[in-house]
């Protein structure tokens, strides 16, 4: 069965792959699983049509016949549990994939987001350099210890993993920021994300539905 899962109609990063429908798209590339989707507009994600599969309003959102799933964490474990070749099949190296899964999510992901959100909604306050600088140390925080976990490994854990795949959609959203640029090792391991093809297929087809907005108007 094809599944379906949600993206939005405009996405507000203009076609960068930042969004988390991305993730979900990459994942579903890695297995060679088609999959169709649905794009929704903002003011449809708070409708309670939509709030059926998403409680929160949001996407990603995934259906695949009766079984319909929200959080893209919970999506791209669902899609690696069932398919070859985003989870190691040796137990003890599967456990420490999904440790990275969950790091990326809960450990990694929400400084970067903090930083992101307050970059939009908090430049117009009075204290916004000061908390910047200290959403950004904390950012740097823990791409150090991650640059040194990684140290001059390719992936997380020997083989590419859904814990890689989450983690270097987390560390996107830094290219360019100039932090993730100060670990070599960190810019290396998002790049060998990035030349995946798979990623690059993910990549291409969240493109073209931004390009597709741009000449439709
Ligand atoms: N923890 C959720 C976060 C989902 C999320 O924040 N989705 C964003 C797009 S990346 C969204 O729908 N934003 C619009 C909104 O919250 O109104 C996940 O990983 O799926």
């Amino acid at each position: 069965m094809t599944p379906t899962i949600t993206a939005f109609e405009r996405s507000p990063d203009r076609g960068r792959g930042l969004a988390r429908d991305m993730r979900v798209r990459w994942a579903l590339e890695e297995v060679g699983q088609p999959y169709d989707v649905r794009l929704v507009a903002f003011d449809e994600m708070k409708e309670p049509a939509h709030r059926l599969l998403h409680p929160f309003g949001q996407i990603p959102t995934y259906e695949e016949g009766e079984l319909s799933l929200f959080e893209s964490g919970a999506i791209v474990f669902h899609i690696a549990q069932r398919h070859v070749g985003l989870l190691p099949d040796d137990a003890n190296a599967r456990a420490r994939a999904i440790t990275w899964m969950f790091a990326a999510l809960n450990t990694v992901e929400p400084p970067i987001f903090e930083r992101a959100i307050a970059m939009i909604v908090e430049r117009d306050r009075a204290w916004y350099a000061e908390r910047l600088t200290i959403l950004e140390d904390r950012v740097r925080v823990r791409l150090g210890e991650l640059s040194s976990r990684l140290g001059d490994g390719d992936w997380l854990d020997a083989a590419f993993s859904a814990g890689d795949l989450l983690m270097v959609t987390v560390l996107l959203r830094l290219i360019g920021s100039g932090m993730l640029e100060n670990y070599p090792n960190l810019s290396a391991y998002v790049a060998r994300g990035e030349a995946r093809p798979a990623y690059k297929r993910a990549f291409d087809a969240q493109l073209a539905v931004f390009n597709a907005t741009q000449t439709s108007g």
